[in-house]
């Protein structure tokens, strides 16, 4: 695992947050959302996982290159009557998983509408990871690999497959997510930088540190507004 990414437990840390990300992850009912963020969140896997019902969210500290940043990953209920709750949470969010089940053809079939819906409702530098979950279920695979590569490449999406259930690429598929958005959110301010020094006083970028208030409970939109570039 990268060594500046080493997604280490940072529970005291609370006061040195720099970012917090708030990532959404979505997908058909059943496709091991829950279990995902419960496996990278608490390295906890439960077979008799309950469905979601509306959204609740959990978080993880890590570093990324020296960061501390607070993944706020929000879990959604995949179950069509919850639709419309459920999109109201894309607003703000940094990243999102769109998860499907290797097993399950038609969840795959339906992860355009979510990619759809995604790009309806959040920001346009969101950055979207397709996720095929259950990868450790081999002899009942139905969507092959390349099918989904190539979704994804047409769509611009990163690309993983996962298993909640022994772990494999879980946190890797996260860390990756935070890393990409820890790019965007840098470039994004240096961008800022760059307009308002007009290319006259480089000086102003060094150590633009941007500082988060820490807590999980800070308004999202807050969050939004101070780690990206208005301007
Ligand atoms: N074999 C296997 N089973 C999994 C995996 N991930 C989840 N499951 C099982 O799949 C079922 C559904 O998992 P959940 O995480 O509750 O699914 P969800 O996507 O959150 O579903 P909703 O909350 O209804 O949207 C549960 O029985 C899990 O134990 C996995 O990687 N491998
Ligand atoms: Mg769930």
């Amino acid at each position: 695992m990268n060594q500046e990414m080493n997604g280490g437990e940072l529970e005291n840390h609370e006061e040195k947050i720099d970012y917090v990300f708030k990532v959404v992850v979505i997908g058909d009912s059943a496709v091991g959302k829950t279990q995902l963020l419960s496996r990278f969140t608490k390295n906890e896997f439960c077979f008799d996982s309950k469905s979601t019902i509306g959204v609740e969210f959990q978080t993880r500290t890590v570093t990324i290159k020296g960061k501390v940043v607070k993944a706020q990953i929000w879990d959604t209920a995949g179950q069509e009557r919850y639709r419309a709750v459920t999109s109201a949470y894309y607003r703000g969010a940094l990243g999102a998983m769109v998860v499907y089940d290797v097993t399950k053809r038609p969840t795959f079939d339906h992860v355009a509408r979510w990619v759809e819906e995604l790009r309806a409702h959040a920001d346009n530098s969101i950055v979207i990871t397709l996720i095929g979950n259950k990868a450790d279920l081999m002899d009942q695979r139905v969507v092959p690999t390349e099918d989904a590569v190539e979704f994804a490449e047409d769509q611009g999406l990163f690309f993983s497959e996962t298993s909640a259930l022994s772990g494999d690429n879980v946190d890797k598929a996260f860390l990756r997510l935070l890393e990409e958005i820890y790019g965007v959110i840098s470039k994004k301010a240096l961008e800022c930088g760059d307009k308002k020094s007009n290319g006259a006083d480089a000086a102003m970028l060094k150590g633009s540190k941007i500082d988060l208030i820490s807590g999980s409970d800070l308004e999202i939109s807050e969050m939004k507004k101070l780690s990206a570039c208005t301007c």
